[in-house]
C-alpha cells in the first residue's frame, strides 16, 4: 500500500457483523427513518513506547487496537449536523456546519470532538460550504483511559465529513488536519493518535515520525503478547491543566536551552527536537546539556522571563496555552530529561524489533519509560503504579502507563504462553480489591493484536 493513499472502502458485508454495528445501524434507522449510506470505523490505540514526546517533535511507537469508534452517516440536503449516540450517557446534538464554534471556557462535551473533526475538513476544503449530515455514533474504546477514544472520534467525524462531501484526502493529510483540529478542545497535543488512527496496518505496530509525517512498520518479535489493563483511576484530560502544563514546560525548556546555548534563532525554538537539531548534537549530548544548563529543581515564571529577557505578557502570548498563564512554577530539567531519554528509548525499541533482539530488552525499555513518567514527568497515578508493579511481579517482561497518564491504562509486554496467567494474576493481585462498579461489564483487561487503521464501510 502506498504512503499517500486514501482510506480503504470495504464492502459492509465483508466487515465482521458485530452487535455494536447492528445496534448502530438500528439506531440510525430509528433516529432518521432511513438507513445510513456508509459507516466509518476508526480504531483506538495503545502506545507501546514514546510517551509525551510527539509534541516535542520526536518519533513514537503505537499500535492500533481492535476496539473502535463507528459513525454511521448520511449526507443531508441542508447544512444541519444531527448527532445521536448509541450510549444514552451522551445526549443528542444539532448544529449548523457553516457556524461551528468553540468556546474555550465552556465545559468540553462529547459532541465537541465530533465538531473538531468536521471543522478540520471544513477548514481544509476549497468548497465554500459543505453539506450537513445525519450521524449516529457508537464505540467500544474505553473513554478517558489513554486509549485515544477522543482522537478516534475526531478522526471518524473528519473522515465521515470528507467522504460524505466527496473530498479525497490522503491518510497523511487527514491525520495532520485532525491533529490540528483536535486542539480546538484546548489541549495542545502532538499528532500520534491521529496518525496511528489513519496509518495503522493490521499485524504491525508503527514507528511514527513527524515533519514530514511517516509511519514505518514495526513487527514485534514472534511469540509476544500485548496486554492492556485499566487502573480504574480516570482523568478527564480536557478538564484539567496537567497536560498543557507539561507542553508549556517542554516549550520553556527548549527556549532556555536554546538561549543559553547562544542560538541566534532561539525565539523560534519551542520544540526540543528542533533545539537538538539546531545544536547538531546527539540525544545523549542533549541529556548532558540539559543537566548543564537547567540546573534548578524548579523555575519560577519570573526567573524564566529574566533568562529569556521577556515580559510576562510577552511570554504568555507568544509561548503559553491560555490555561497556563497563571502557572507560577515550571520543572524544566526533569521534563526535558524525560523527553530526550524517552526519544532514545524509542529508537532502541525499534532497533531491537528490527534486528530480532531480546524481548527482555523491550520489556526493560518499557519499565524505564514508566519510571521516568512517574518520577521525572510526574504524570502517573498511585493506582496506575500499583497496577504496573502487579504486572511486573506477575512476570510481565515490562509494563508502563500508556497515553497521557494521570490515570487510565497500562500496557504490558508478555509472552503468548504467559498471557492468560498474567491476566488471572492481575485479577487476583489488583482487581480483586477494587470496586469495578460501572465498568464491571467492560473489558478492562484484555490482550490485543495490532489492528487496522480507519476504513469506510459501504
Ligand atoms: P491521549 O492520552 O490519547 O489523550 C495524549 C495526546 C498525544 C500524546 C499523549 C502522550 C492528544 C489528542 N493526544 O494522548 O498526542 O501527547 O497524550 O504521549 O492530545
Ligand atoms: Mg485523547
Amino acid at each position: 500500500m502506498g504512503s499517500n493513499d486514501t482510506p480503504s472502502i470495504v464492502p459492509l458485508e465483508q466487515f465482521k457483523k458485530t452487535q455494536l454495528l447492528n445496534d448502530l445501524i438500528a439506531k440510525f434507522n430509528e433516529s432518521y427513518g432511513v438507513p445510513p449510506t456508509f459507516i466509518v470505523c476508526v480504531p483506538g490505540r495503545v502506545n507501546l513506547i514514546g510517551e509525551h514526546i510527539d509534541y516535542c517533535g520526536y518519533s513514537v511507537l503505537p499500535m492500533a487496537l481492535e476496539q473502535h469508534i463507528l459513525i454511521a452517516c448520511k449526507k443531508s440536503d441542508d447544512f444541519m449536523i444531527n448527532l445521536v449516540n448509541l450510549n444514552p450517557k451522551y445526549p443528542p446534538y444539532k448544529g449548523n456546519i457553516s457556524s461551528l464554534s468553540f468556546n474555550r471556557n465552556d465545559e468540553v462535551q462529547w459532541h465537541n470532538y465530533v465538531l473538531c473533526g468536521i471543522k478540520g475538513i471544513v477548514e481544509s476544503s476549497t468548497e465554500k460550504t459543505l453539506h450537513g449530515m445525519n450521524l449516529a455514533i457508537a464505540g467500544n474504546v474505553l473513554p478517558n483511559s489513554g486509549l485515544s477514544s477522543s482522537s478516534a472520534l475526531v478522526c471518524a467525524a473528519a473522515l465521515s465529513t470528507a467522504y460524505a462531501n466527496k473530498i479525497n484526502f490522503s491518510k497523511q493529510h487527514l491525520a495532520s488536519l485532525c491533529a490540528k483540529s483536535e486542539r480546538y478542545i484546548g489541549t495542545e497535543g502532538g499528532g500520534m493518535d491521529q496518525a496511528i488512527a489513519f496509518l495503522a496496518n493490521k499485524g504491525c505496530a508503527k514507528h511514527i515520525s513527524f515533519k514530514p509525517l511517516t509511519a514505518e512498520d514495526v513487527k514485534l518479535p514472534d511469540g509476544l503478547a500485548i496486554l492492556v489493563a485499566h487502573s480504574f483511576a480516570e482523568l478527564n484530560k480536557a478538564a484539567s491543566d496537567h497536560f498543557n502544563q507539561r507542553v508549556a514546560e517542554c516549550r520553556l525548556a527548549s527556549l532556555v536551552i536554546a538561549k543559553q546555548s547562544s542560538l541566534q534563532n532561539w525565539k523560534e525554538l519551542t520544540v526540543l527536537a528542533d533545539v537538538q537539531k539546531e545544536l547538531k548534537i546527539s540525544l545523549a549530548d542533549a541529556i548532558l546539556k540539559t543537566k548543564e544548563i537547567l540546573v534548578k529543581e524548579v523555575y519560577l515564571k519570573d526567573e524564566i522571563c529574566e533568562i529569556l529577557g521577556l515580559k510576562i505578557e510577552d511570554l504568555n502570548n507568544a509561548y503559553l496555552p491560555p490555561n497556563i498563564w497563571n502557572s507560577k512554577y515550571f520543572k524544566l530539567n526533569q521534563r526535558a530529561t524525560h523527553v530526550f531519554e524517552e526519544a532514545l528509548r524509542v529508537s532502541q525499541f525499534q532497533d531491537i524489533c528490527k534486528h530480532g533482539g531480546s524481548p527482555k530488552g523491550l520489556g526493560h525499555l518499557m519499565n524505564l519509560s514508566h519510571d521516568s513518567l512517574r518520577d521525572l514527568y510526574e504524570c502517573s497515578h498511585p493506582q496506575l503504579d500499583k497496577l504496573v508493579s502487579a504486572a511486573r511481579e506477575s512476570g510481565a517482561l515490562g509494563a508502563r502507563l500508556t497515553g497521557a497518564g494521570w490515570g487510565g491504562c497500562m500496557v504490558a509486554l508478555t509472552t503468548e504462553e504467559h498471557g492468560d496467567t498474567l491476566i488471572s494474576s492481575l485479577k487476583e493481585k489488583f482487581y480483586s480489591s477494587l470496586n469495578t462498579g460501572e465498568m464491571k461489564n467492560e473489558p478492562f483487561v484484555f490482550r490485543s493484536l495490532p489492528g487496522n487503521g480507519a476504513v469506510i464501510l459501504q
